[in-house]
């Protein structure tokens, strides 16, 4: 499946009701976001299930791509773009064999062994962080920009890089050969999410095409 990974919007919906969970995501659609990931870890399958259709639906109306994080389930029942998965969660070459060959399927790869092991089990794209301290996920250790980039030379598919981004401190990838950026507060916790999403779009437009 053709994917835009330019402006990846991993949500949280954490202390929000469904109402006000789906109208970041879909300012954040209207903001340009290319991809969109629910995120969910701590809803049981059938209340991420819930929760994943009623954003399908609004993603869908924006024409841009949901991927589910974690569950290869989940993804499947509600006919999402594709998973995400990460180095806990089970290896790349069974979620492709799981979703087939027409779903985007991501993974979490911190260094170059990893990235080379998701590339070779069929992965579509990789994301590499966190490379800002974040509060959106504990325990994460930094990757520094120079391993990022091993990581973007050493496989031909897009790595998008992820942790503590915004417009402010964004700069560090200016050199970077990323495909994209991932965030979770710059938008989720943003004032105006549409407005986030269009800066950011912009700054990483900029370093995607100047690299
Ligand atoms: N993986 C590495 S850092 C991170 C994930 C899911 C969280 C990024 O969230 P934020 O709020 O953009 O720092
Ligand atoms: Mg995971």
């Amino acid at each position: 499946m053709q994917f835009d990974p330019t402006l990846y919007f991993v949500t949280d919906s954490t202390g929000r009701t469904d109402e006000e969970f789906l109208a970041v995501v879909e300012r954040a659609c209207k903001g340009g976001v290319t991809l969109v990931q629910l995120r969910e870890k701590e809803r049981g399958g059938r209340d991420y299930l819930r929760l994943a259709r009623l954003t399908k639906a609004v993603c869908d109306r924006y024409g841009v791509p949901l991927i589910i994080d974690d569950r290869v389930d989940i993804a499947l029942a509600c006919d999402a773009a594709g998973v995400h998965v990460g180095q806990s969660d089970i290896p790349v070459r069974d979620a492709r064999r799981l979703v087939g060959p027409d779903k985007i399927v991501g993974a979490t790869a911190k260094t170059v062994e990893q990235a080379l092991e998701a590339y070779a089990g069929g992965a579509d794209y990789l994301g590499t962080g966190a490379i800002y301290p974040t509060t959106t996920k504990v325990k994460t250790i930094l990757t520094p920009v120079s391993r990022l980039n091993d990581v973007c030379r050493a496989v031909p598919i897009p790595v998008v890089a992820i942790g503590g981004l915004n417009a402010g401190n964004m700069d560090i990838l200016c050199d970077s050969p990323i495909a994209g950026i991932a965030v979770v507060s710059a938008i989720m916790k943003s004032t105006d999410p549409q407005n986030a999403a269009a800066e950011l779009l912009e700054k990483t437009r900029a370093i995607v095409e100047k690299n």
